[in-house]
């Protein structure tokens, strides 16, 4: 298997100079994290046996070149190029990309620019990936999309190629409130192109829950337990907190003097280090630092806040705004309580040498890092790994999705100046032991979940939701060859036995449930069947007797009403009981019903002799996903010592008397003759209890590709009506 890693940039630059091209390893957190993964691969035995890397190089190759840089790429890297011209690539990269997504989902809406032209040139360039990936791709390939650049090629590639895709998201995702202020066409787009993956990845809980939460409100579709049923697939959204590698960062051996860190008059030094952007909160920073300095003179000349700030999306008008007015609130500082001797602000705009900003995580005596909003913030876990004398301060804000790991960390909200200020003191009295104990909790869990493990982890479930998805729409899928072979063994057959469903199997499900009448081709198909090849046909049902007795009383079938309460057997007029059975219990469960009824617009409640049904289908999608399990559970705790059970179907929750359920009616018809084949199809969740109770040589079918107990499933309800044509000889 070739891990096949995609992301908006290669691990390698390439720069053209006098007419000649070099190539520079390239780092950043994403890639030196899981550059330090794939090395790893090399010598531990794994699945994976080969990697390549797929990606922007940095800087448009004339066509004429192409060739000899793919060339010289292939031959120093594992990795493929791919060509955009410099043009697009800005205008993607400074458009959609950071203008757009950035902004939103670093929760600042007003820096948010929403233009119809970005958003095409972000689906071309997503186009452009998809097609060079078309052009290397290999059926041995597993597929790892990086970020937020490429949100719309798992589901490109999907179209085409029948690879495992997975996608790991480095930011936030936003919550509901902020991802629908896209346009309709880019958040759709955004979502669907998600879920043409089969795992999606995000570092914290929360950025998977909005994500999911977006999926229910703007999509329609829910989940279970994290996992979407697309048709054919299963999408998995999980949780991969990114590591770093902590060895690496530990052991690192510095020389002790490094350039580029201040010398130190002050005896006593705060770190911050960070890309310049809004995001990082680097202003409050200042400020809070300089509200220390106001409220804590004793401090002077004793204490200085060192702050390397590295250059970054230069062209993007609002990151010169926040340039300028950092310059000038440092100036303000320094001019303000400095003097000859004591410089209260040291800022450095530059990106460090690796070993100079290990040797600064290891001088500091507090690393204080405050984003207003951050993704992971690889930083605050590299400053806590590189103290390997466990000492020093970690001030973090509690909007990073780091914090949750590096709970011993002293938490801030970097919307507070105060916090700050409070923050830094504290950091600074804080006693040596105390910095011990905190660290070596933190240390413990940074080398525990470190780069391998997360990307060993990701790879994985990878793997194993595909290994599901294959068993339950692949194996498990009735095409078109086990349709004829059932086909087969039914004709074959001499005693046969139809159990089916009706809402969802003989008839599509509908909003409005008296509308599920059956049409009447449905009629004479039934009809057709039982006259040509005489089965025995039961159609079970949670609706009332009178309604079935209406809708198909006249049909040559057994039919059962409410859930199982009331049968009427093939040639009979009567409906009778198998047991008797009561509707006392009625009375009480009502009330509550319609407390839900009143809490969710658009519920109803249909009661029945011995059953009552609460039926959702017109409700918001997301309040009655919520409050019908809300219901549901509620039901089953009160319920319990009473003897009634409670169904969830779709869209709809079946209250019942108890002591029959789908399972004891398929062996009421089944003690009646000794069938030589048996077909029982249906929709529902209590349809389960129907497939379970089946004989081993039964075909059990389930409709809709969802996880069953049922040894088929079929993709639709209209799949249904021609499987039971075809039975017809
Ligand atoms: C995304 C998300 C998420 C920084 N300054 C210098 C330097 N660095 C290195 C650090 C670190 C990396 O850059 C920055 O990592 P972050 O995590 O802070 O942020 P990004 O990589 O920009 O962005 C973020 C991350 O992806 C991973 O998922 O955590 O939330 O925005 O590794 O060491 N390296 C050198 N000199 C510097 O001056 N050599």
């Amino acid at each position: 298997m070739r891990l096949l890693i995609v992301s908006n940039r290669l691990p390698v630059a390439l720069t053209h100079r006098s007419g000649e091209f070099f190539l520079e390893k390239s780092a950043g957190g994403l890639v030196s994290g899981l550059s330090d993964y794939l090395a790893s691969l090399e010598k531990t035995a794994s699945d994976i046996s080969d990697y390549g890397w797929l990606g922007w190089p940095g800087i448009s190759v004339k066509k004429r070149h192409r060739e000899v840089v793919r060339e010289k790429i292939n031959s120093n890297f594992k990795a493929e190029p791919v060509f955009l011209s410099q043009k697009l690539m800005d205008k993607v990269y400074l458009g959609f990309c950071n203008k757009t997504i950035w902004p939103l989902f670093h929760y600042f809406p007003t820096y948010t620019v929403y233009d119809r032209e970005y958003w095409e040139q972000y689906k071309r360039v997503n186009q452009i990936f998809r097609d060079e990936l078309l052009s290397v791709i290999r059926s041995d390939d597993i597929i790892w999309i990086h970020d937020y650049h490429l949100m719309l090629l798992p589901e490109l590639l999907r179209e085409k190629v029948a690879n495992p895709i997975g996608f790991f998201l480095h930011i936030p995702f936003p919550t509901y409130e902020i991802f629908r202020l896209l346009p309709d066409e880019s958040r759709c787009g955004i979502l669907n192109g998600l879920l043409g993956s089969d795992l999606i990845g995000f570092h914290t809980h929360d950025y998977s829950q909005y994500f999911l939460r977006c999926v229910l409100r703007i999509l329609g579709h829910e989940h279970h337990m994290g996992s979407i049923g697309m048709p054919g697939r299963v999408v998995r959204v999980d949780t991969f907190p990114m590591g770093i590698d902590y060895k690496k960062f530990n052991r690192f051996i510095t020389t002790d003097a490094q350039p580029g860190i201040p010398s130190n008059d002050c005896q006593r030094m705060v770190l911050s280090v960070d890309r310049l952007d809004y995001s990082k909160g680097i202003l409050n920073r200042l400020k809070g630092f300089e509200m220390f300095l106001q409220q804590n003179p004793e401090w002077h000349g004793k204490v200085c806040l060192s702050m390397v700030v590295v250059p970054s999306r230069t062209g993007v008008d609002s990151y010169q705004e926040i340039k300028r007015g950092l310059d000038e609130l440092v100036g303000y500082i320094n001019g303000a309580y400095g003097n000859l001797d004591w410089m209260p602000v040291i800022y450095q705009y530059k990106s460090l040498p690796h070993e100079t900003l290990i040797s600064l995580y290891r001088s500091c005596d507090v690393a204080l890092l405050t984003p207003l909003r951050d993704g992971m913030n690889l930083v605050a876990k590299e400053y806590v790994a590189s103290r390997n004398d466990k000492k020093g301060v970690l001030i973090l804000s509690e909007f990073t999705g780091a914090v949750k790991e590096l709970s011993e960390s002293i938490i801030v909200n970097s919307n507070s100046v105060d916090e700050i200020a409070s923050a830094i003191v504290q950091a600074l009295e804080m006693p040596d032991d105390e910095q011990i104990r905190r660290n070596e909790a933190m240390q413990h869990r940074l080398e525990r979940y470190d780069v391998t493990r997360w990307a060993t982890d990701f790879v994985g479930a990878l793997n194993e939701i595909r290994e599901v998805s294959e068993y339950t729409f692949t194996k498990k899928y009735l095409s078109r060859e086990k349709r004829e072979r059932l086909v087969n063994e039914y004709q074959n057959a001499e005693k046969r036995l139809i159990i089916v469903n009706y809402d969802g199997t003989l008839v599509p499900l509908t909003d409005e449930p008296d509308r599920a009448r059956p049409s009447n081709e449905l009629l004479e198909l039934i009809q057709g069947i039982k006259e040509q090849t005489s089965p025995d046909i039961v159609i079970l049902s949670g609706r009332s007797k009178e309604d079935l007795q209406k809708w198909i009383g006249d049909m040559p079938v057994s039919l059962t009403a409410e859930n199982g309460s009331w049968l009427r057997e093939f040639g009979s007029e009567c409906w009778t009981q198998l047991k008797p059975l009561t509707g006392e219990w009625k009375k009480d469960i009502l009330p509550i019903l319609e407390t839900y009824t009143d809490r969710l617009p658009g519920a109803s409640i249909r009661e029945k002799e011995y059953s009552i049904s609460w039926h959702y289908h017109k409700s918001d999608i997301e309040q009655s996903s919520f409050l019908a399990k809300e219901l549901y559970d509620h039901l089953v705790n009160i319920t319990a010592t009473i003897d009634i059970q409670v169904f969830h179907g779709s869209k709809v929750l079946e209250i019942s008397s108890s002591g029959i359920n789908k399972g004891d009616l398929a062996r009421h018809w089944l003690n009646n003759r000794n069938y030589d084949f048996i077909l029982a199809i249906g929709a529902g969740w209590s349809d389960e209890l129907l497939f379970r109770s089946l004989p081993g040589n039964a075909w059990s079918v389930k409709v809709g590709m969802t996880h069953t107990e049922a040894k088929y499933i079929i993709s639709n309800q209209q799949k249904v009506i021609t499987l039971l044509e075809m039975l017809k000889k």
